[in-house]
């Protein structure tokens, strides 16, 4: 028996942030935009016991990586020499940014370090993330996001039964909104009839109608079964989006955008929506998440991800209202270990913290630094 505790007390050195560009194997073709590389921060919190705390940001445009970065190295210098204690270095994080405002990019930097200040704490402690909050090692269920872009409906048909092979789903996204109304259904109709009655069918409008459109889209295809249907309309619309969420029964789910917990609490409040979905890089980071989860978890609400499946799948175990996990492995090329799905259940590796490492050969034949 002894009463000695290790001493797993970090103190932030340092901190560097290195963008890379990414081929994607099946190019974002949305409503709104069409993506063909996938842009990347890599963060890499160094600690002076040694101890390096990882996370990674997806700003979505190239450009917006410069920026990002900059904010990045911002935030770096501010917090050294301070405890690596997440929440103490998320309230200074924001603070410093306060007449900037907390939302779009100060929002996104203060995520990434926040991300990988809990991965550092996590692996100072020697515990996988999931563990250190005080929750447990166990699989995760996930639907596959990987695809089904706007293209015509036998190829989309064609990539459903792909993506359902790529790890057992029994869930899987399809996004919406091309010229016609009647492509979309077309596209609907023979991704059900390829993968059949039980797969979950999820749907996304990545904010692409105006209410109008929306109306009748969202009409058109409540009665398809469907298990959510995502953004129609723009954001922020919250008005938009409490008509629609009272209007059709498939539940109308939101969420990747909302900037910090305070910006889920106001879209409940709004009754904006049935089901949320924050992102990582916006909700701010690993404590945003518990902030927004936490509020979500007492109004009833059920909870799934968007994006950064390794951080998601640790914070899902600590979730109370958790839903879906939405798996997207745009990042596997730079990572050294990319978690796997089998049975459309994501695994958590039992390693310290969230476990990214980085494959740096890959990161340096992808640097666009
Ligand atoms: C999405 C994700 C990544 C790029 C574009 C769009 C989407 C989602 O909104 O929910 O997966
Ligand atoms: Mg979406």
């Amino acid at each position: 028996m002894t009463d000695r505790v290790p001493d797993v007390r970090l103190t932030f050195r340092g901190l560097t942030a290195r963008p890379v560009l990414l081929p994607l194997e099946r190019p974002v073709v949305a409503r709104i935009a069409t993506i063909t590389e996938w842009p990347i921060v890599l963060i890499d919190l160094e600690t002076e016991e040694g101890v390096v705390g990882r996370s990674y940001l997806e700003p979505y445009i190239p450009k917006a990586m410069r920026y990002v970065v900059s904010a990045l190295q911002d935030l770096g210098e501010l917090l050294r020499g301070r405890p690596v204690v997440p929440v103490d270095l998320y309230t200074a994080a924001r603070k410093s940014l306060h007449f900037v405002g907390y939302e779009g990019l100060s929002a996104i930097a203060v995520s990434g370090v926040d991300m990988a200040a809990w991965d550092a704490l996590a692996r100072g402690a020697g515990r996988p993330l999931c563990e250190l909050l005080g929750g447990s090692v166990a699989p995760v269920r996930a639907y596959n996001s990987n695809g089904l872009w706007l293209h015509e409906s036998a190829a989309v048909a064609e990539e459903a039964l792909a993506l359902r092979e790529e790890g057992g789903f029994e869930g899987l996204k399809l996004r919406l909104g091309r010229t016609r109304l009647g492509d979309d259904l077309a596209a609907l109709e023979a991704v059900r009839r390829a993968v059949g009655g039980d797969m979950r069918l999820m749907v996304d409008f990545n904010q692409g109608l105006d209410q109008a459109e929306a109306i009748e889209r969202c009409h058109a295809i409540d009665g398809h079964g469907l298990t959510w249907i995502e953004e129609p309309v723009v954001y922020d619309d919250l008005d938009g989006y409490r008509r629609l969420a009272a209007e059709l029964d498939t539940p109308i789910q939101i969420g990747e955008n909302f900037y910090g917990p305070r910006a889920l609490y106001r879209a409940l409040q709004a009754q904006a929506c049935d089901y949320v979905m924050p992102d990582f890089m916006r909700i701010g980071g690993v404590t945003g998440w518990l902030r927004a989860a936490a509020i979500a978890g007492a109004a009833g609400v059920p909870v799934s991800t968007h994006l950064y499946p390794e951080v998601a799948a640790h914070v899902m175990r600590v979730t109370e209202t958790a839903h879906w996990l939405e798996w997207q492995n745009w990042a596997d090329p730079i990572l050294q270990q990319p978690y796997t799905v089998t049975g459309g259940q994501l695994h958590i590796p039992d390693t310290p913290g969230v476990g990214l490492e980085w494959d740096e050969a890959a990161v340096a034949a992808y640097s666009v630094a």
